[in-house]
């Protein structure tokens, strides 16, 4: 985006930005300095000396210069942005930036994937992140969500156990940014609540083909208030406007090493091309009187709120416009917490909700290094703040006057806490009454029926991608025993899932049977998504010598919002036989297919061998992974060459109108899951 018009939250970041381009290098103290190249010696050959402060102090610096990663969710994308109102929600919140539609608040987004190392890499399979900073007039809100609607476990006291089974066995560190070994599934099969979220990570929704791509969701229930005290309960959505898709596994593999940055340089480019990522806001909400009329508990953090029983009413739009100006500044910086709230916004008992209050707060005191983080440019309200808070390391504000002290005379009582009228936060006055336990309430346990539900939603290829990750994860494991015990655990989600999977990783059949659940719900099914062709990435491949009016079929599939990139055996200009020029963007050694997602094969004059044996593989490994393929003129030649021409999203025919026609329609469906392989 352009700083043309800064919002308040771009206005107050460029007081802190600066840009060391074109200006003399000075310490930190200001001293200008003369060298930069040599330490302080005696003598050229001498020894370094103490009194060198100019080396001491860069050095130092440089030696500090990393701070913890996050013990989850370390790797991150960070993008800025403006969130605007649709319709006002006044009859269910009194918060101000769900209610005044005329307001523009700025965001600040980050996506993470949670199980791998800030380094790893970006297609691991896993839950992402979802991460959403509203800079309100009444405050810092924050929803701190996943792409995948429920969780593992249902109380935060476990939270520590879910993380050490999935992170790297701590003996060899092994795996990184996996969840397919021993631990992982040990943890699953003896924490039977995590059946739900586990169909989830084991289906299409935890290889996103774009972070752009993939919904949001607050997860657990929280509570809406209004002006009048009413309160409802409410459970977010982030819709994706360009739909919600997916990569296939064997892809996910390869696209890590081809570009172990697919997903953050994806996000990056988007922006940087104006193609910016948006997201509508949608809530499902549930009357205080109809609590108990599901038959789970709305609780309960593994339970979804189905949208054919729980419409969800589309409220707003996100836009992100802006990328980050530094990625340690913003996006490592960035501190999130789901008990940053506004007036209007409350929590429910949810009891995983309830202990991430206490874990945010904390993590961030040993990550950002004491209290003050909420000083850190990134994370600073837009609207004023005032309390007694002082000192501590890093404190950057300078406090006036003599009072730092509730209540007071000398400062008048000031700064004194807001009337409810004035914006004060008024807790939700929920009705508590109970005996102190260590315990679960019943109502928490049916681990099983919702897992059916999802898995009664898949179409059949979705099914069929479940099995093979199911299979793949178990395949993982050393220990047989582990293996039985998550295929018994999952004949209760589905005998057709656990009988398969049983053949595939070599146990015995389960026995008995699955909960009988018949419901499903079409909206978790992705077939069901927005399909478009928008920032769609065609490669073309094409050689010297190409026939056919190409420039023209570029320019209709641009039209459409497809991005071309052109490969050839060497970078430079190819000349097709009526003249027409192709600028190459990409050679064989920097392209692959998995980078893209469609390919269009033009053909050339007097190939070399290479050259035709590597468009036969990329051709082969798109066809593999259900991508739509055109082929015009000499490219029509390899499709048959590799016997995949009739077969569906398969396009070719040299009339250009028909065939840019028909192409563009098969990169719409964006997958061809009726293709044999
Ligand atoms: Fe988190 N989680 N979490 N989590 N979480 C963190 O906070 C935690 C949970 C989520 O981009 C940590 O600042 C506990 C659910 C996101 O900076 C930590 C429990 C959901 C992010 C933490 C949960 C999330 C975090 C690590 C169980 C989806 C990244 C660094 C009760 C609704 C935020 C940090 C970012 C990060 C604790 C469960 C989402 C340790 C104890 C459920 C998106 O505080």
């Amino acid at each position: 985006m352009s700083n043309e018009n800064p919002n308040k939250k771009q206005q107050q970041l460029e007081q802190f930005t600066t840009d060391d381009s074109g200006k003399k290098m000075t310490t930190n103290q200001g001293l200008k300095i003369s060298e930069d190249e040599f330490s302080l010696k005696a003598g050229v050959r001498g020894p370094t000396l103490l009194e060198d402060f100019q080396f001491r102090e860069k050095m130092t610096h440089f030696d500090h210069e990393r701070i913890p990663e996050r013990i989850v969710h370390a790797r991150g994308s960070g993008a800025h942005g403006e969130f605007e109102l649709y319709e006002s929600l006044e009859d269910v919140t009194k918060a101000g930036f769900l209610t005044d539609t005329s307001r523009k608040t700025p965001v600040f987004v980050r996506f993470s994937t949670v199980a791998g190392s800030k380094g790893s890499a970006d297609l691991a399979r896993d839950a992402r992140g979802f991460s959403t900073k509203f800079y309100t007039e009444e405050g810092n809100y924050d929803l701190v969500g996943n792409n995948i609607p429920v969780f593992f476990i249902q109380d935060a006291i476990k939270f520590p156990d879910l993380v050490h089974a999935v992170k790297p066995e701590p003996h060899n560190e092994i795996p990184q940014a996996a969840s397919a070994h021993d631990t992982f599934w040990d943890f699953v099969a003896n924490n039977q609540e995590s059946a739900h979220m586990v169909m989830w990570t084991m289906s299409d929704r935890a290889i996103p083909r774009s972070l752009r791509m993939m919904e949001g969701f607050g997860v657990h229930t929280f509570r809406f208030v209004n002006a009048e005290g009413k309160a409802h309960f409410v459970k977010f959505h982030w819709k994706p406007v360009l739909g919600t898709h997916s990569v296939v596994w064997d892809e996910a593999q390869k696209l890590n090493g081809k570009n172990p940055d697919f997903h953050k340089a994806d996000l990056f480019e988007s922006i940087e091309n104006g193609d910016y990522p948006e997201f509508e806001l949608g809530v499902q909400l549930v009357s205080e009187e109809g609590e108990f009329k599901f038959d789970f508990d709305v609780l309960d953090p593994t339970k979804l709120w189905p949208e054919e029983d729980v419409p969800v009413r589309i409220v707003g739009k996100m836009t992100l416009n802006r990328n980050p100006d530094n990625f340690f500044a913003e996006t490592e910086q960035v501190a999130f917490h789901p008990g940053h709230l506004v007036p209007g916004i409350d929590f429910t008992n949810d009891p995983l909700l309830q202990g991430r209050l206490f874990s945010y707060t904390d993590t961030q005191l040993i990550r950002l290094g004491g209290p003050n983080f909420h000083e850190i440019p990134i994370n600073r309200p837009v609207c004023p703040f005032h309390n007694n808070q002082r000192d501590g390391y890093g404190r950057q504000t300078i406090n006036k006057g003599q009072v730092s002290y509730h209540k007071n005379s000398l400062a008048n009582n000031t700064p004194e806490p807001a009337t409810p009228e004035e914006g004060g936060f008024e807790h939700y006055q929920e009705k508590m009454e109970g005996r102190k336990v260590r315990a679960r309430s019943d109502s928490f346990k049916d681990h099983f029926s919702q897992a059916t539900l999802f898995w009664n939603s898949m179409s059949a290829p979705e099914k069929e991608h479940i099995k093979n990750a199911f299979s793949f994860e178990l395949g993982k494991c050393k220990s047989e025993s582990v293996r039985r015990q998550v295929v018994d655990m999952f004949a209760n989600v589905s005998m057709e899932l656990a009988t398969e999977v049983a053949k595939n990783i070599g146990v015995e059949a389960p026995t008995g049977s699955d909960t009988g659940v018949t419901k499903s719900s079409p909206a978790l099914s992705q077939e069901n998504t927005v399909k478009s062709a928008a920032t769609r990435k065609v490669l073309l491949i094409a050689g010297d010598g190409f026939e056919g009016n190409v420039p023209s079929i570029i320019e209709k599939l641009e039209a459409e919002g497809a991005e071309v990139e052109v490969v050839s055996e060497s970078m430079g200009m190819l000349k097709g036989s009526d003249g027409s020029e192709l600028k190459v963007d990409q050679t064989f050694l920097t392209a692959d297919s998995v980078l893209y997602d469609a390919l269009y094969a033009v053909g050339g004059k007097d190939l070399s061998k290479k050259f035709v044996q590597t468009t036969s593989y990329f051709l082969n490994e798109a066809f593999m992974h259900f991508k739509p393929i055109g082929a015009t003129h000499e490219g029509t030649k390899w499709l048959e060459a590799n016997d995949i021409a009739d077969s569906p999203g398969v396009v070719h025919g040299n009339d250009a109108d028909s065939f840019t026609h028909s192409f563009i329609e098969a990169i719409k469906a964006h997958r061809h899951w009726n293709r044999e392989v």
